[in-house]
This record gives C-alpha cells, structure tokens and sequence, in this order.
C-alpha cells in the first residue's frame, strides 16, 4: 500500500517493476506476496509483453507448451490445458492473462505506460523513475523485467520510405489483422518470424515474394494437438519434468539430451541421430552431441544432414540451394521450427529473391527493383527484420546510476554485467534474462522465474541485514564479462552474424550476449554467490 503523494511529488514505493510480460507478472506475483509495494508498468494496452505484440499469422512457441509455462505452481500446471504441442500467440496470450486473473494481478499493473528514464538518487539510495504520463515514481529497486526480444528493428534498406503501399512489421502487427487476400506481398526476413509468417502469407496472398538476404536452416515442428489422455501424462508427469529441467542446460527436457561428441560416432550413427532429431522436430538438435557448437566438423555433419532435408523438400534444385544456408555454422543463428515453409516455395505464387546475388536497388511507390533488373509490384511489405536484442529496449529508457552514468553509456562498447542480472554503478537495478546470462538459451520461463527469485531473495536478505543497496564490484563485472566472452569464443556462435552477437544492428558493439556456459554451471555460480553474503557486490 502507498499513500497518495502531495502534488508533483513522486509516488513513494519499494518496487518499480518495467514490463508485464511473463518475468514482470511472476515478479509482481511473488514481491507482493513478500509484502512488498509494487507496480508494474506496461507500454502495451494489454499485458503478455513479446506475445502481446508478436501476433503474426503463424506466431506460435518453438518450446512444447508443457515445458514453455510457469513451473511455480503445481496447482495452476494442473488446471491449464495446452491445447496443442506448441501454443500459437493467441494461446499463450490467453495463459498469460489467464494467470494474471487467477492471482490477482491486474490491480499491480499500469497499462499503455512507457517508463521513459530512472535516476538513481544516491543521497536516498532510491530510484526516481518517471513515465509516459507525466507521473514519478520512488522506489528503493527496480527491476527492468523489459525482455529480450522487445525492440523492433526497422528495416535499414535505403530508399524504402518511397514505397506507398502498406507496411506491416511482424513485431507490431495490427491487432484486428491484416487481410491479405488477393494481394501481392512482399516479406523481407527469414528468420524464427518470417519462418513461420510465410507459409500463411503465401497461403493468402495472390502472390508472395520472399526477399532473402541469409537463408535459416529450420526444423519441422510437427505440431499437433493434444489430446485429454496426452495431457493427463503431461500432468502426472510436471514434478519429474520440472526437476531435470532445472537440472538442465536448456530447459527443455522432453526430448534426449545427449553428452557424447559427434565426431566420436561413425557416420551411419551420426546420420541415425540426426534423422531421429528430424523426426523429433524443433529445436532437439540443441541437446543433440556435445560438439555440434564448437566443432566445425561436427558441425558440418549435421548442417549438410539439414541442407539435405531442403534439397529433399524443394522441387526446384535452384531455389533449393537458395534457401540451404553455407556461410555460417549450423544453430549459430537460432534454429528455427517451422510448419511447412520449405514446401510453401514449391507454390506457383511464390518466388524467393537473393538479396546476395540481386540486391535491392531502389524502392518507389508500387514496389522495388532489384540488381537484375526486375521489378517486384507489391501491395504490402511485411518486415520481419527482427529485433535489437537484449539492450536495444534498455537503452532506450534513460536510465542513470551513479555520478549520472547513463547504462546506455556505459554498454556502449557492449554490454558489461554481473551474472546479467546487474551492472556496478547501477544499485538495486537489476535485469532479468539479460545479457551475460543465458537467456534466450534457456527455458525463457524459467530462466525468468530463478532471476526473480534470485532477485527477491536478495532484497530479502537485504532488509534482513538492515542493508539499503546492493551492487556488483567493478572487479566482478569485469570477471563476468570476461568469462562470458571466453565461453563464447569456446563456440562456433562467434562466426554468426546473428542477433546473439549483436550483429544485426548496425553500429552496436559485436559481442556475445549470452552466456554459453549452460544453465547448470550459471546456476551454481548465482547460488554459490548469494551463499556467500553476495561475493562479488558490495552491500550498502
Ligand atoms: O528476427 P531475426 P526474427 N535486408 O533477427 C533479415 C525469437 N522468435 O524476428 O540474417 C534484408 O532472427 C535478416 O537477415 P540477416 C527467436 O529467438 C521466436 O525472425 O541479417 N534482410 C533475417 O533473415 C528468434 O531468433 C519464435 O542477413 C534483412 C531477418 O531479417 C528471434 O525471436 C518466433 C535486413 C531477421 O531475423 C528473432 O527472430 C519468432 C535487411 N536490411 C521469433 N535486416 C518462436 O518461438 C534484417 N534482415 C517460434
């Protein structure tokens, strides 16, 4: 509870929470159940964060729905059927508010509010963050639950504002649809979004160009609906499940993880694990053999196994080897699942375009010529150009620490973190799923649930040590910093131009955002950390 503040002065709380989507609810759900004050605020008109905006067609999890949800209450894992093998948006939209109605949420939670800076105040050890409507806030912590992927990146191709007809970024579409019927759409971007979009644009459309600067390699998903006996195994079966993933290095346990080395196997065995991963779908090979991702032989063993599967798929063998990616390591970039997009270039209203080979030379207002002299009439352009990932949506919130320092400032040469949870010079700020952390290379859910409760059980140990602030050392972050880029240049990730290098926005600093450590090792370092009165920060 707070009291209302005197005009202009700020609203007086212990927590600031930015971003509602499945970190900033859990994080609500467990500070207010500690006692604390808190508010959430929301950008959105609704809550649900990246599958509030990502609603695409085709927009579905590529993590089976039973391990993609929250671990933290049995109860709540028993009431909820997943209707399919991997939720589409509108689904897991309907979880999420499902869960933020089930433990009363909502009143936490201001929505269609930007926060738009946070000053920290070091006389007070507080927080002053102000929003999008004018309000202030005081708080003792924040916590940028903010996510990964929450920063659209706009298409940087020259001359594209010249075009008139419409466009559609796949990250904001429009929440009563687009109907595309009859029209001929243009879509730039083949990764996880366009993957999925493309087959349902195709099937819409009157014709669908697809211009392709890196091809993906992706995965069937072989997605299906479940049925009530399939969901009653999923229950009976949540407590087993849910140790090995917190157990893990990925979080997603339904399939075999593997521990061996590929190049240990002879090829008829390679080639038998590789098709069995086929058939599993998805994202299995990630927990296929151990050297996959650090051994380019490895490596090519299984990235020719896929191009093999393309060729397979596409009737037309020149359109085919358009779309087998070779300049790049095999789940360097993040695998995709997909439901028929290879087959969908085998439509007669489709053609694939290689921005390599023909590169885009000037956009007008019905279309876009390319290097070899054709022109591409299109109605809609759809960009599915991905995001800034990780500190793009930082960033852009004015967020100042000590001596003024802004974040943004000081990750200008990339980003530096403690664990990725917080950055010295910035108190009682922490982060979850951030850079420097495994992320996105774990069970997003629960790599958000084991950040927040490392997060409270450190303000909890905080007050109960009559201590105000928490921060990492210098000396720490540095350590940090280094060992998550000598993880990283252990691995094959490095040679990607991906969005895990920060590659694909220009002028941001290429580093590896992400610990590649595995989870396992990521956890006993946060635990033995926090059972060590916080070695490594400074307690105020
Ligand atoms: O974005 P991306 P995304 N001219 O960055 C191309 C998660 N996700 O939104 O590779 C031409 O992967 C760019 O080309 P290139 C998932 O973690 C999950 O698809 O830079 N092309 C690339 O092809 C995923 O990894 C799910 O050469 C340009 C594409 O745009 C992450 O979100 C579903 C260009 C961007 O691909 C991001 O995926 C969807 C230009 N100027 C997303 N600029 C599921 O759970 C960019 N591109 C299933």
């Amino acid at each position: 509870m707070y009291l209302t503040p005197a005009p202009n002065a700020p609203h007086t709380i212990d927590v600031v929470v930015v971003g509602a989507g499945f970190a900033g609810l859990y994080a609500l759900h467990v500070l207010r159940k500690k006692g604390y004050s808190v508010r959430v605020f929301e950008a959105g008109d609704g809550i649900g964060g990246t599958w509030y905006w990502n609603r695409y067609p085709g927009a579905r999890c590529d993590i089976e729905s039973v391990e993609y949800s929250y671990s933290f209450d049995e109860d709540l894992q028993q009431e909820w059927d997943w209707p399919a093998r991997y939720a589409d948006q509108a689904d897991i939209l309907k979880y999420i508010n499902h869960v933020a109605d089930r433990f009363d949420l909502r009143r936490g939670i201001q929505l269609e509010t930007r926060v738009t800076s946070a000053l920290y105040d070091e006389a007070a050890d507080r927080w002053t963050v102000a929003t999008s409507r004018g309000e202030t806030y005081s708080a003792q912590f924040c916590i940028m639950a903010t996510g990964c992927l929450s920063t659209p990146k706009q298409v940087d191709v020259e001359g594209i504002g010249e075009f008139r007809g419409r466009s559609l970024h796949t990250a904001a579409w429009p929440r009563e649809g687009a109907d595309l019927t009859g029209l001929r759409v243009g879509v730039i971007g083949t990764g996880s979004s366009g993957i999925q979009a493309i087959p349902h644009l195709a099937a819409q459309a009157a014709h669908l160009t697809v211009f392709q600067r890196t091809p993906n390699f992706s995965i069937p998903a072989w997605n299906h609906p479940l049925s009530d006996a399939q969901r009653q195994v999923h229950k009976a079966e949540y407590a087993v499940l849910r140790a090995r993933e917190w157990d893990s290095n990925q979080g997603i346990c339904r399939v075999p993880v593997r521990g061996d080395h590929a190049m240990d196997a002879t090829p008829a065995e390679r080639e038998a694990e590789y098709e069995a991963r086929w058939q599993m779908g998805g994202l299995s090979y990630y927990m296929s053999y151990v050297d996959l991702l650090t051994d380019p032989r490895a490596n090519e063993t299984v990235a020719e196994f896929v191009r093999n599967k393309i060729r397979q798929k596409v009737k037309d063998p020149v359109v085919a080897e358009m779309l087998c990616p070779k300049d790049y390591p095999f789940g360097t970039k993040r695998l995709c699942a997909d439901s028929g997009y290879y087959e969908t270039y085998n439509r007669d209203n489709v053609t694939l375009v290689d921005l390599r080979a023909t590169p885009f030379e000037r956009f007008d207002a019905g279309g876009v010529h390319t290097a070899d002299g054709r022109y591409h009439g299109l109605d809609v352009l759809v960009t599915a150009t991905g995001f800034d990932a990780l500190t793009g949506t930082l960033s852009n919130i004015d967020i100042r620490g000590r001596g003024g320092e802004r974040l943004s400032a000081r990750w200008r040469g990339g980003p530096r973190t403690a664990l990725g949870i917080m950055s010295a010079g910035f108190p009682n700020l922490f982060v979850t799923t951030g850079p420097g952390s495994p992320s996105v290379l774990f069970n997003m859910i629960l790599g958000n649930e084991y950040h927040v409760d490392w997060i409270v059980r450190a303000i909890e140990d905080l007050r109960r040590t009559q201590r105000r602030s928490i921060e990492p050392t210098a000396a720490f972050e540095e350590h940090w910093t280094r060992h998550v880029n000598e993880v990283g240049n252990q691995t094959l990730f490095t040679q990607a131009n991906s969005w895990y290098m920060g590659a694909n926005v220009p002028g941001k600093a290429r580093q590896i955002l992400l610990y590649l450590g595995g989870f396992k090792a990521y956890k006993d370092t946060c635990e033995a950390v926090a059972s060590k009165g916080y070695e490594g920060f400074a307690l105020g």
